[in-house]
């Protein structure tokens, strides 16, 4: 859907703010820049955080109605506004997306179509013989991703035996064999764990007779399911044969012992807000797991199921909606960065507020990451509220830069914070000099090849953003103490740049996030800017600047080389080129003039920026998200980082 910031009311005094700006002759930019200050600065809630919806795509609310009807707790309001903001969300083609303006998908269809059948929407309304038309054209259900068919399968539309198998047993296998949990990414792994106990009870809620979809699988058209994500080896599909005979048999004798510990593993490892890794996966397949362990009674399912409604907003059009994860931490890191730049006091109360808000939050505690780096002691911070086993390196990098910035009462917490935090990310570089999102050295490819692993990433290696992230952090603070730290990450910095110059984008969209992430991170720890390495990824974002000035990249790059560096103009894509511009040096060129006139133009008149689609990557080519505060952190970064640079060019 398409997110609007809510309006401030302190309008007023900012009108006659900028007409006695313009009187002075202050440039146009500045007076953009103050106002992006003061709509930002009007987000922050009276706790002293940011938090704006992250959305990403009608999977997540389809399975909350598959959920609510599994676990025999439907709420028929709820309901109705789901089923509001699904069918909000449907195409004129009858088909869900899972970005805007993106191409129709089918699992997104598949689900949202089977949803809203359960919610009471006939299959004879036009909206769904579209819907079903595409379904069948793409060959049914069969060609759907593995979570698609699971959740088919636990309503009782899909055979079990053809899912792929993920046994209890691996629970048993040590933390060095292969394919133990461990060498799963941090997301993966609470969802396999809780999968494997659904997976081997095989449990069935039937949905009613009015909604079950056999209509799904009618088509003349092969099934192309998409393939494990390091392809489909005969070894994997023998073993998966194997397993599935396994499975048949009367007596599995680990298996108990093997669900004992998933059990285990699943109690020790829930959220304190009652998710499980402060995301939707794991957490709706934990509900599910203690359901059909006869366990609704039980506090964890109780905590589990309350906070599901903390994920959930409600639409300005009467739908409610489930957020796949929540960002408060890393919108807060980032908006103190960015109103620092816009030139708000280290001492700011706004400022002071939310960097107690955020030393509050430092996990001072050990998690999943512990198991590979034993003797670091804790020091990370999540992206969540409270998600205590996941602190990650991309929040923290960007935690512990933003308190740099800061003067709070009590500066010995803020020192002791600070410090414990630039320990963690130093204790978590991995091998090849990068950082990961969560994990240490988390790059062994196995996990890719089995077949269960159709969908998203399942390994969290080390990636250019996040690596510039912390670079950048360590830049902030003058490195000495981390020198050979910084020289590995910009050493793996320079081998993982594009042959045309550019840098990946793992968590955003895409090449322009990487560029604009790694070129102000080489400059913070003082890479010569000159170097042509450095001006090569200048001229990239040069030769894929839009006409209006602004820069623009489709989600659809991730797909297609021809979308490198496409795509209509945005606020956040736009303000990330020019930061890379401005740091390497080019503040004055007619790139940088026309990206800052274009951010001018095209902000509204109470400060604010729009933006219609999405710039954050969930999973390259899988699953996107949007962040709804770029749109305003990053012009407003931008700008102020472009003032700065012009003040220093004039001394
Ligand atoms: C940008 C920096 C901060 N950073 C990124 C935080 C991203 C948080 C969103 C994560 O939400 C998830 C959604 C997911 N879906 N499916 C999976 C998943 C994971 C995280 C998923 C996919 C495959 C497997 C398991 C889970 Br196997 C919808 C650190």
């Amino acid at each position: 859907m398409r997110w609007s910031l809510p309006d401030h009311d302190e309008t007023i005094g900012k009108g006659v703010n900028r007409v006695s700006k313009q009187l002075l002759d202050v440039p146009a930019y500045l007076t953009t820049l103050d106002a992006g200050v003061e709509f930002l600065l009007s987000q922050q809630r009276d706790e002293g955080y940011w938090w704006a919806p992250l959305l990403t795509n009608v999977t997540m609310e389809a399975e909350y109605v598959l959920l609510c009807h599994c676990l025999d707790k439907v709420d028929q309001a709820r309901m109705e506004k789901v089923k509001t903001y699904l069918l909000h969300e449907q195409r004129e083609d009858g088909t869900w997306s899972i970005y805007p303006n993106g191409p129709q998908d089918l699992n997104a269809t598949v689900e949202a179509y089977t949803a809203l059948k359960l919610l009471g929407v006939s299959p004879d309304e036009e909206r769904m013989k579209r819907a079903r038309a595409f379904i069948q054209s793409k060959g049914g259900v069969e060609s759907t991703r593995v979570f698609t068919r699971l959740w088919l399968a636990v309503v009782g539309q899909y055979d079990w035996n053809k899912l792929p198998i993920v046994p209890p047993e691996i629970m048993l296998l040590g933390k060095n064999q292969p394919l133990n949990i461990y060498d799963f990414a941090s997301w993966a792994r609470p969802t396999i764990v809780t999968l494997t106990i659904v997976m081997s009870h095989r449990p069935v809620f039937r949905l009613p007779e009015y909604a079950q979809v056999p209509e799904l699988f009618e088509t003349d058209v092969p099934p192309s399911p998409p393939s494990a994500k390091g392809g489909n080896s005969k070894f994997f599909l023998m073993l998966d044969k194997v397993l599935k005979h396994y499975q048949s048999w009367s007596v599995h004798p680990f298996r108990k012992a093997a669900e004992e510990n998933a059990l285990r593993w699943i109690l020790e490892h829930q959220a304190g807000d009652g998710s499980w890794g402060g995301i939707q996966p794991p957490w709706f397949y934990a509900l599910l797991a203690l359901k059909v362990l006869n366990m609704t009674n039980h506090p964890a399912f109780i905590k589990g199921w309350e906070g599901l409604d903390t994920y959930g907003l409600e639409t300005p059009y009467g739908g409610w909606m489930f957020q796949a994860s929540i960002s408060p931490v890393w919108d807060t890191g980032l908006s103190i960065l960015a109103l620092r730049a816009g030139g708000l006091a280290p001492d700011h109360p706004a400022l002071v507020k939310a960097g107690e808000w955020l030393l509050d939050r430092q996990i001072r505690t050990p998690g999943d990451w512990s198991v590979r780096r034993k003797k670091t002691k804790p020091g990370g911070w999540a992206f969540q509220f409270d998600n205590d086993h996941y602190p990650d390196i991309d929040d923290t990098a960007i935690v512990v830069w933003a308190l740099n910035g800061l003067k709070l009462p009590n500066e010995a917490r803020r020192r002791d914070a600070m410090t414990s935090g630039f320990r963690w990310l130093t204790a978590m570089q991995s091998s090849n000099g990068g950082w990961g999102a969560y994990d240490v050295d988390n790059n062994k490819t196995l996990p890719n090849r089995i077949p269960f692993c159709d969908f998203g990433e399942v390994i969290d290696p080390p990636s250019e953003d996040v690596t510039a992230h912390v670079l950048e952090c360590f830049g902030s603070f003058g490195y000495d103490e981390a020198w050979k730290v910084v020289a590995r990450g910009v050493t793996y910095l320079k081998q993982a740049q594009k042959p045309d110059g550019s840098w990946f984008g793992r968590w955003g969209v895409n090449y322009i996030y990487g560029i604009g992430a790694v070129v102000p991170a080489l400059k913070a720890v003082g890479v010569d800017m000159k170097e042509p390495f450095v001006q090569k990824s200048l001229d990239w974002l040069v030769e894929h600047q839009n006409e209006d000035g602004g820069w623009g990249e489709d989600c659809r790059s991730y797909d297609d080389e021809r979308f490198a560096g496409v795509g209509i103009s945005t606020p956040s894509q736009t303000a990330w080129a020019l930061m890379a511009l401005i740091a390497g040096g080019r503040v004055e060129s007619e790139a940088v003039t026309k990206g800052v006139a274009y951010l001018t133009e095209t902000q509204r008149p109470d400060g604010s920026w729009d933006e219609e689609v999405f710039t954050g990557t969930g999973f390259p080519k899988d699953f996107y998200l949007g962040y709804t505060l770029y749109r305003q952190i990053f012009p407003v970064l931008a700008l102020g980082r472009y003032r700065d640079a012009l003040n220093a060019l004039k001394g």
